[in-house]
C-alpha cells in the first residue's frame, strides 16, 4: 500500500513540478532540515509553499521511508509541518494541537480505534471508558436498539447512537484536524481523512496504530518538494 502511495504522489511530482528535486544530500542537520534526524525536535514546524501539494497531504500524517522513517503531521489548518518525532513524542506534539469541541459534535463523526483496553459492562467490545467518551450506553450493546450492536454500528460507520440507517460522513472542513474534547478530559481526537472516523489520541499505542495503518510514505524528494 505505501508503496504505491509513494509512486502515485511522485507520478503528481513529475507532472506538476518539472523543477530540479530538492538535494537533502546537501542539507546540514541543524534541524531546519525536515529530512533530518532529530528527535530532540519533535513539535518543530516547517513554513509549507507548495501550495497543490499541500491541498493534496493537508491533515494527513505522513512517514519518509528513505530517511528511517520519520513522520510528520501536516497541519489542516495553517500551511505547516511539524516533525512528530517518536510515537511518545508524537502523541504530545498532535495532542497539543488540538482545538476544542464538544461531545455532540464529536457523536456526529464516525469512530475509529486501534487496540482497545478496560473493563466492558455490556460485552459489545467496547470498553466503558471509550464508549462513555463516544456517547454510547455502556450497559447495553445496543444503544440505539436498532438490529445492530455498537461496535457492528461503529465498524461500518454508521452512528450507534441513532438508528437512522446512514453511513456518517466527515465534513471537508473537520478532515485532518486535531480536536479536544472539552466537556470530558480535554481528550485529543484526530479526524482521519482516509477512512472518515476520528481516533482517539490516548496513548502511545493509540499513535503508533495511526502511523502504522494511516501514514503515507513520502519520498525525501517530495517532502523537499513540499517546502519549496
Ligand atoms: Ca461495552
Ligand atoms: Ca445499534
Amino acid at each position: 500500500m505505501k508503496k504505491i502511495q509513494i509512486i502515485s504522489l511522485f507520478m503528481i511530482s513529475i507532472f506538476a513540478f518539472p523543477a530540479s528535486a530538492y538535494d537533502c544530500s546537501q542539507i546540514v542537520c541543524d534541524c531546519s532540515c525536515p529530512t533530518c534526524t532529530c528527535h530532540n525536535y519533535a513539535g518543530k514546524s516547517f513554513a509549507i509553499k507548495n501550495d497543490n501539494l499541500y491541498n493534496h497531504l493537508r491533515g494527513r500524517i505522513i512517514i519518509t521511508p528513505q530517511n528511517n522513517g520519520e513522520t510528520y503531521y501536516i497541519s489542516a489548518t495553517e500551511k505547516k509541518l511539524y516533525y512528530l518525532g517518536d510515537y511518545s513524542q508524537a502523541l504530545k506534539v498532535m495532542q497539543g494541537l488540538g482545538t476544542g469541541a464538544n461531545s455532540e459534535t464529536l457523536k456526529k463523526v464516525g469512530t475509529g480505534y486501534g487496540r482497545l483496553n478496560g473493563y466492558d459492562s455490556d460485552k459489545d467490545g467496547l470498553p466503558d471508558d471509550f464508549e462513555s467518551l463516544i456517547g454510547t450506553n455502556i450497559g447495553t450493546f445496543n444503544t440505539d436498539g436498532d438490529r445492530y450492536s455498537d461496535k457492528i454500528e461503529i465498524d461500518n460507520n454508521y452512528n450507534p447512537n441513532k438508528g437512522d440507517g446512514k453511513r456518517m460522513l466527515m465534513s471537508n472542513n473537520l478532515k485532518g484536524r486535531i480536536f479536544l474534547q472539552v466537556d470530558r478530559k480535554g481528550e485529543a481526537w484526530y479526524m482521519n481523512p482516509l477512512d472518515e472516523k476520528k481516533y482517539l489520541l490516548k496513548t502511545q499505542d493509540d499513535m503508533s496504530n495511526l502511523i502504522n495503518k494511516f501514514a503515507l510514505g513520502i519520498s525525501n524528494y517530495d517532502l523537499g518538494r513540499l517546502l519549496k
